[in-house]
Formats: C-alpha cells, structure tokens, sequence
C-alpha cells in the first residue's frame, strides 16, 4: 500500500456565500493534495461546511428561513465553487450528515469516559460571530465603548447551564507536545502566538449548549447540543471513519490547512480533546494568512467582498490559482485587485510559459510536422534539461514538500526563463535553411524540457498543464515520470492551440 496522506481544509461556516478567502483555502490545499498524489501518496482530500451553532441558527432567523434549509442552500454555494475551481477532494463533508452526528457523539462519550467533561453553569462573553468564548481580560473597546472580541466582533453575556471539558488539566501535556513536535503548529509566528497563549494558562473551556437546539445532541443529557467547534473539529474524525475501528488507516492526519484566526481552535482544543479521548494527534496544523483586497479586509460595508466564481470567470480558473498561490506567501498574507491578477498571469503564465509552448508547436507543425529527431547535439542542449531536471525533479517538489508554494512556482518560473533564453540562443527558426539537423535537436530538446515543466505545475494549474500535456501527446503525469524521456519515441503532436490567453482588465476597472 502506498503511504497514506490525510489533508484537510477549515470546514466552512455556510451562513453566507463562498468569498476570497474560502477559494484560497480550497485552492491552496487542493494544490498540496495533487502535489502529494503526484508523488505516489495514496491522499485523502476532506473538506466541507460547518453547519451547527448559534451563527447559523441567527441567520436562518434573520432571513426567515429553516436552518436546515440555509445550510442546504449556502453548503451548496461552496459545492459548487470547489467544481468551477477544480478542487479535487475526495469527500465534501457536511456536519450534518449522520455519519458525523455518530463520531461527535463517539469522542464526547471517550472524553467523558476520561473524567474530563463536568456539569456546571457558565457566565462569560460568548461572540456568536466567533462562535467562541472570551475572558473579560482579552476583550477590547469598540465605538462608544462597547465590548468586542480580539477579533473586533461583538460580544453578549451569556448565563446557561452547561457541560464543561477539563482544559486547564492539559496546559502542561500541550506545551511539552509543542516542544517535542516543533512541527505541530506551522508557520513559526502562529506557533510562537500559541505557545505563549497556553503557557498563560487555560481556563475549562464550556462545551454544550441549552438556550438552542440546532446541533449535535448531547449523549445522554437532555436539552444540550455540543457546542459547535467540538463538533466542528471532529469532522477530520469523522472523515476518516471515526469511530469504526478502520479509521486508523487514514488517522493520524497529515495536515490541516486553516486560516490564522482559528489556530487556537486548532492547536489547542482540538488537540486536547484528542489527547482526552486517547485518540492520536495531527502531524501538522498549518495557519495561512488572510487574502485582502488592494491590502484592505474584505467587508460587505467597505463593499469589496468579490464572488470568487465571478474572478474565475472573468480570469479563468488556472489565472487565478497561479495568481494566488504565487502572489501570497503561504502562511502570510497577500493582497490582490484585478490589476495584481491580469500582471502576474500574463507576465508568467501567457507571455512566459505560455508563448513558449506556442511559439515551439507552432514551429514544429508548420515547418517539421511531426516529433523532430535527436539531430545534432550540442552541450547546450544537455545544460539545459540539466537545469530543467533539477527545478522540476528537485528545487519545486522539496519546495512543495515544505508547504513554500510559492517557492516552488518561483523555482519553476526560473526554468521558464532558462527555456525561453535557450530558445532566443539557439534562434531554431534561423537554423531552418542553414541547418536542420541542428534545428530538430534543439525543437526536441524544447518539447522535452516543456513536457518537463507542465508536469512539474500541475498541482498549481491542473486543466492548463493537462491541456498542454495533451498537445504533447506525453501521457506520464507524475513527478516519478520526469524521470523518463523515453515518452517523446511515441508521442504524437496535436494541432497546437493557445493555453494561456492574454488577459485584459475589465474596462469599467480603474488603475
Ligand atoms: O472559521 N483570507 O469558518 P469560516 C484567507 N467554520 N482565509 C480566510 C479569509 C480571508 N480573507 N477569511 C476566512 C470557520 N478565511 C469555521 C472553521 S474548522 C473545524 C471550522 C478562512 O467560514 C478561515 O481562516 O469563517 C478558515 O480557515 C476558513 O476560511 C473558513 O472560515
């Protein structure tokens, strides 16, 4: 059996449509799972929409609808996104389904077997907005001194009867956790805000609910639904068969790819509950940055919030995939306008890697028609599938393999530019008259190192890089298939066509 690889996204809260931030996510975890299935990795890719507490609950009220019936109609918004983007999960979880009402049952009742889940009455700051709990000491003042969560939101007194779950007992197994796995929590800032925000100390953490209904039952007790992030963080559980026994051959997962705001949820309590429950930690929780917009948060007042599905129509699919796993440093954050897209996509994708691609196959059918021979070569030749070897088979893989997506296409694009200086160098077009033999070694020595370079970007531009693999007629699609040049003896060339088209600003878009 190939080695497993479990990754998985934030699961979405479906109280509104799909933004920015949400196809960001998608699509930078979607790139790592096909990066790892390229690597011979058996991957399991979950991701889905979080659809209990109180924020959903509110808004169904406020637009007069059934909860049930919003979760339906929004969980279907993000469906739909992850097919327009091409995110190639393998199971689209909802936390509504059965199967998830079981594990979050399953891990409550380990937790309590533990000892560590008690009965008692909660007064604090409750953020519906956060779903989440806060000190008094970690509120701040907002407009007119009202109080907000450290994220700005706003927060209400709440008094309810309500299951607690024992984290303060585990502040000490956490933090030597941190230390023995310096892995576990990715990048190195969210790492360092979470080790100081535990050895501060934790305080039980309130687990269940009365004043609604709209959520996993309490096992057990009568009038209480599970507060939302236990159940929310169990459907990494639940996606890898939790409780049925088999769930181990997925479980421990690899990585959780989530955003900065929820790294407490994710390396504190999810790791706790874990632990209380007997069940094997995450290998890695990884928090990227926010995606803003022209360097400002998105918001529905400022009037800047952009339909995902809208850019990806405008740009195409694969524009915006490179733009944004290009353009925002992984684990930092990135900005982007429709300007910052139409640049980077037409300075790498259409006027770098694009215009090559064209620029050989158009050559090819016009002027040899068919796969050119091996010719006569020259050390040229050689230097360049050297380099082309190792950014494809070396600098973009361990790039990837350390989550520096970025990194990688950077390294890629290098081996773009050598290609294309090749090209410039060897002037094949000039050769035609004065010497062909010469001119098929180069135009081979190109389709090879093309075929090289489209397989090495599949992770980031999948349809693009197959549509071009196509053209090739090269059929290997792996990272172990560089390794073969045998492919170009059969390959037979198709009528070339445009990959990556030029893009032009909307005309209403100002600069
Ligand atoms: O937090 N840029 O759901 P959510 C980048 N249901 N990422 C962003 C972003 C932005 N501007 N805005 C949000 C939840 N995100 C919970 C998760 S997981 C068990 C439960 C990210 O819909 C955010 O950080 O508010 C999170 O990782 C994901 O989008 C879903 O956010």
């Amino acid at each position: 059996m190939a080695d497993p690889f479990y990754i998985t996204t934030a699961i979405a809260y479906p109280n509104g449509r799909p933004h920015i931030g949400h196809a960001y996510e998608a699509i930078a975890t979607d790139a790592i799972a096909r990066f790892q299935r390229m690597m011979g990795r058996d991957t399991f890719f979950l991701t889905g929409t979080d659809e209990h507490g109180l924020k959903m609950a509110q808004t169904a009220r406020d637009r007069g609808v059934e909860t049930r019936t919003l979760a339906d109609e929004m969980s279907g918004y993000f469906q739909e996104m992850d097919r327009a983007l091409n995110i190639s999960f393998d199971r689209f979880i909802r936390t509504t389904e059965a199967d998830h009402h079981v594990a979050s049952q399953a891990i409550w009742k380990a937790m309590e077997a533990k000892g560590d889940l008690y009965l008692g009455r909660y007064e604090g700051w409750y953020s519906v907005r956060d779903e989440a709990f806060y000190d008094e000491k970690e509120l701040v003042e907002g407009e007119g001194g009202a109080k907000l969560s450290p994220q700005g939101t706003p927060v209400e007194w709440t008094v309810e009867e309500t299951w607690f779950f024992r984290l303060s007992e585990y502040q000490q197994p956490l933090l030597d956790h941190y230390a023995r796995h310096p892995d576990f929590i990715r990048p190195e800032r969210s790492r360092n805000e979470i080790v100081r925000f535990v050895e501060g100390g934790l305080a039980d953490l309130s687990v269940s609910r009365t004043s609604f209904d709209w959520g996993v039952k309490v096992p057990g007790s009568e009038g209480h639904v599970m507060y939302v992030w236990v159940d929310a963080l169990t459907n990494y559980l639940t996606g890898a068969g939790y409780p049925e026994p088999g769930y181990t051959s997925r479980w421990p997962a690899d990585l959780h790819v989530i955003g900065k705001d929820i790294a407490r949820f994710h390396a504190v309590y999810w790791p706790a509950f874990l632990m209380s429950a007997g069940i094997a930690l995450p290998k890695t929780v990884f928090a990227h940055g926010f995606v803003l917009h022209r360097g400002e948060k998105m918001s529905k007042s400022t009037g800047n919030v952009v339909d995902p599905m809208e850019l990806a129509s405008r740009y195409g699919v694969d524009a915006l995939r490179y733009f944004l796993l290009r353009e925002v440093v992984f684990g930092q954050d990135g900005s982007y306008s429709d300007e910052a897209i139409v640049t980077r996509a037409n300075a790498d994708l259409s006027n770098s890697f694009g215009n090559l691609a064209q620029r050989v196959l158009s050559f090819i059918a016009k002027n040899v028609g068919r796969v050119p021979g091996a010719g006569r070569a020259e050390p040229a030749d050689a230097e360049l599938l050297a380099t082309i070897a190792a950014a494809t088979g070396q600098e973009l893989p361990a790039a990837f393999e350390r989550l520096a997506l970025s990194e990688g296409c950077e390294a890629w694009m290098r081996a773009v530019f050598a290609c294309n200086q090749y090209v410039d160098a060897q002037a094949p077009w000039a050769l035609r008259k004065t010497d062909p033999e010469r001119m098929e070694a180069v135009l081979r020595t190109l389709l090879l190192a093309i075929r090289d370079l489209a397989i090495a970007i599949r992770p980031v531009i999948p349809a693009s890089a197959d549509k071009l693999l196509d053209l090739l007629g090269a059929t290997g699609r792996a990272y172990a298939d560089l390794a073969d040049r045998g492919w170009i003896e059969t390959a037979v060339l198709q009528p070339p066509s445009p990959i990556f088209p030029r893009l032009e600003l909307p005309a209403n878009e100002t600069v």
